[in-house]
């Protein structure tokens, strides 16, 4: 797969150089490219932004210049899709990261300042090209580089290969069972006075998978009520329901949905108003 980047801090993404996603760099499993914006300037001070038409604070990245540049990367690749963070996007998930990880080629034009001129969206969605504004979260950052290494980790860990154990894969937080995952444990088995669940020491296999489950059940009522509500009931066993009962979730109209008076969050009860 082919990633460019293109940004006007490019020594930001130095860190993709690094770990796994330089290993896939260096083994020819990903061919990333990260680019100069100013490369694409025609004036003698490399101007790449220029102030809002309707006014207002800041400034907004010229469309010609983000123009050059894409044509130059995208070449005659009709393949090529372009990705553009913005905390205006739809939010980048696990899914998207799946769907990114079997195509052939990513453009990433990472803004700066108040972002860039809407037309370049516009542009290459009218050329027929793939264009998708992406935001990495609800905070703001001060530019989209940040947001391209989350997605070219993301995306980059899941090209065949560049994980050495697929298996790690499949059983992680944000995978297919729509749950956290369960907590996770090494040596020493007493460490500060803590020690490590007993079952897991038993090589009990069907137990071990059982308590597991219920601890990614439990966190994901704890912390992710959303996931929760987003699960397929279908795919929940009596033991799993059991559980969630007594965390406050019950199926209905196929969903499940909160117990009214159920515990909140951590599992302590909602305080009272005064
Ligand atoms: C200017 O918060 B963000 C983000 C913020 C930005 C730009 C791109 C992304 C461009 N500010 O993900």
């Amino acid at each position: 797969m082919r990633i460019d980047v293109v940004s006007i801090f490019p020594d930001y993404l130095a860190a993709l150089d690094l770990s796994l996603v330089g290993k896939a760099r260096r083994s020819g499993l990903l061919d990333l490219r990260v680019h100069d914006l100013r490369d694409w300037t025609a004036d003698r001070h490399r101007t790449v932004d220029d102030t809002p038409f309707g006014g207002g604070a800041g400034m907004v990245m010229r469309p010609d210049v983000w123009g050059a540049a894409i044509d130059s990367v995208l070449g005659d690749d009709p393949e090529g899709h372009l990705v553009i963070p913005t905390p205006s996007g739809e939010v980048f998930t696990q899914r998207h990261a799946e769907a990114f990880a079997t195509e052939t080629h990513l453009v990433v034009a990472c803004g700066r300042y108040e972002g860039i001129d809407a037309r370049v969206a516009e542009r290459y969605r009218a050329a027929g090209r793939r264009v998708s504004e992406l935001s990495i979260g609800d905070y703001v950052l001060n530019g989209g580089e940040v947001a391209a290494l989350v997605m070219v980790e993301a995306v980059g860990r899941l090209l065949p290969g560049v994980v050495g154990n697929p298996e790690s894969l499949v059983e992680e937080s944000h995978g297919a069972a729509g749950l956290l995952e369960y907590p996770v444990y090494t040596k020493p088995p007493a460490w500060e006075g803590l020690e490590i669940p007993e079952v897991l020491l038993s090589g009990h296999h069907a137990k071990i998978d059982r308590w597991r489950r219920d601890r990614a059940l439990e966190r994901t009522a704890a912390r992710r009520p959303d996931m929760v509500a987003a699960l397929d009931v279908a795919g929940l066993d009596k033991h799993d329901l059991r559980l969630l009962a007594e965390l406050g979730w019950h199926v209905d109209g196929g969903r499940l949905r909160r117990t009214s008076d159920a515990p909140e969050g951590t599992g302590s009860p909602a305080p009272v108003a005064e």
